[in-house]
């Protein structure tokens, strides 16, 4: 062994104590869970994923369940919300069709989602992030990024130890396991995260990304979806290594500033801070006309197209709301809002627009108008929102329609898909 590996700062992480010689097992306590890493005490970004979050909250809660196959899914669309490791090797995974799941692994345990529980355990969790770092950015409901840069002090241990000691803390007061990724920027962190799952705890430094990336597929890198990949699999490429060989210019030249990031992120690159979620309390858009308005057809087509707008943005920092607000101004400057109380949170554009819709009726009466806004507040949970409608068989095809939607947006921009409402509008207006 060379005198540099002898010194590489490291940890038990079952026990805590310092192994700063790599070995099988911990000198202490005899654990194979040894953490060892060049730069494990300079890095300071996190992200925190919990174990097959649903499940092991039921599992967890029946302990006879322990060994057995679990599947969290079912309910109206038939799909697998998700599945423990036990079924997963048996080749159960998130969003497959029930049928499908139970054809891999006939003995499951199919359990309906209680999504009140698991959101109560996703914000016991938060809070106990909260704890470590004020920097707490939340991406769902098991999952957050966490900055713990400066926190040496308060903690009186490095972050990597400090993130240890969470995992611990939360397998012994919530009752499941988290796996963490420790790294200097977000992308690395949500890939480390993955790496080891479940109970893992994955470092990549800045020594190893570039290398680390190399020979990982394009799709690892954010916003690399399935249609992207493919078209950059017509290009040729296929793996990161070969995007770190080309030009900036030349990736811009192509995928514009999906390519500016495709740069950036092949190498490593990646300046984005933790956003903690500012005081938001709603989600709104408006516009102001250039002429008052006052017949309802062209009303109705600026709800649409602010709806979708606040649609995506709820969309964007995981959120919902359960109170949608209209605001109209008039001519003379009169602000008049009108508010709805719904009875599950939404982010979907299509519920937001309804309910707008019906707020305008009523004020669709002639008046002139020089604005219009539509917003969602009392916002909420995401995993709470708009769940399959018992009453309205269309609104969950609707809301399957807008999910489609929603996942096209996210890997080609905003602008790619127009709906039937703004894409008319658009072509009147210009
Ligand atoms: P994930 O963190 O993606 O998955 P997971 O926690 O079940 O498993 P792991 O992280 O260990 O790979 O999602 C968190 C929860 O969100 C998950 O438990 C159930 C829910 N979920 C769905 O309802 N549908 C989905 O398609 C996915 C991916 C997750
Ligand atoms: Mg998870
Ligand atoms: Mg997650």
């Amino acid at each position: 062994m060379s005198e540099s590996a002898r010194s590489i700062p490291g940890f038990c992480r079952d026990c805590l104590k310092e192994q700063t010689a790599p070995a099988r097992r911990c000198l202490a306590c005899g654990s194979p869970r040894l953490l060892n890493h060049s730069e494990l005490y300079q890095l300071t970004l996190a992200h925190i994923d919990c174990d097959a979050f649903y499940a092991s909250i039921e599992k967890r809660d029946n302990p006879e369940l322990a060994d057995k196959p679990v599947i969290i899914g079912g309910g109206k669309r038939g799909v697998v919300s998700t599945a423990c490791y036990v079924a997963r090797i048996r080749g159960v995974r998130s969003a497959m069709p029930m049928f499908k799941a139970l054809e891999a692994c006939p003995d499951a345990v199919v359990i309906k989602p209680n999504m009140e529980k698991y959101v109560s355990v996703g914000r016991q969790i938060r809070a106990m992030m909260l704890e470590l770092t004020p920097l707490v950015q939340p991406l769902s409901i098991d999952e957050a990024f966490l900055d713990l840069s400066g926190t040496e002090r308060l903690h009186n241990d490095p972050p990597a130890r400090t993130l240890a000691r969470f995992a611990k803390r939360v397998e012994n007061e919530i009752g499941i396991t988290v796996s963490v990724g420790l790294s200097y920027c977000k992308f690395l962190a949500k890939v480390a995260s993955d790496l080891q799952k479940p109970r893992g705890f994955s470092v990549i430094g800045q020594t190893e990304a570039v290398d680390f990336l190399k020979g990982r597929p394009v799709t690892l890198i954010w916003g690399v979806g399935k249609a992207f990949a493919q078209t950059l699999e017509r290009d040729g490429i296929r793996t990161i290594g070969q995007l770190q060989t080309m030009e900036e210019a030349d990736l811009m030249r192509r995928y514009g500033t999906m390519g500016q990031r495709l740069y950036r992120l092949s190498r490593g690159l990646d300046e984005r801070t933790v956003e903690v979620d500012g005081e938001a309390k709603s989600v709104s858009s408006e516009t102001t006309f250039n002429d008052d308005l006052s017949r309802p057809e062209e009303l109705v087509q600026h709800l649409r197209r602010l709806s979708e707008q606040v649609a995506f943005r709820l969309r964007k920092s995981a959120l919902a709301g359960q109170t949608v607000v209209l605001k109209l101004k008039t001519a003379d400057f009169k602000l008049r809002t009108r508010n709805r109380r719904l009875e599950s949170p939404t982010c979907l554009a299509d519920r937001i627009f309804r309910t707008g819709l019906h707020l305008l009726e009523k004020e669709a009466d002639g008046t002139k108008y020089r604005l219009i806004g539509i917003g969602v507040s009392d916002l909420a949970d995401p995993a709470l929102a708009d769940p399959p409608d018992l009453v309205d068989p269309q609104a969950s095809r609707r809301a399957a329609a807008e999910e489609a939607i929603n996942k096209l947006r996210d890997k080609f921009g905003k602008a790619t898909v127009e709906t039937g409402y703004t894409f008319g509008g658009r072509r009147r207006g210009q």
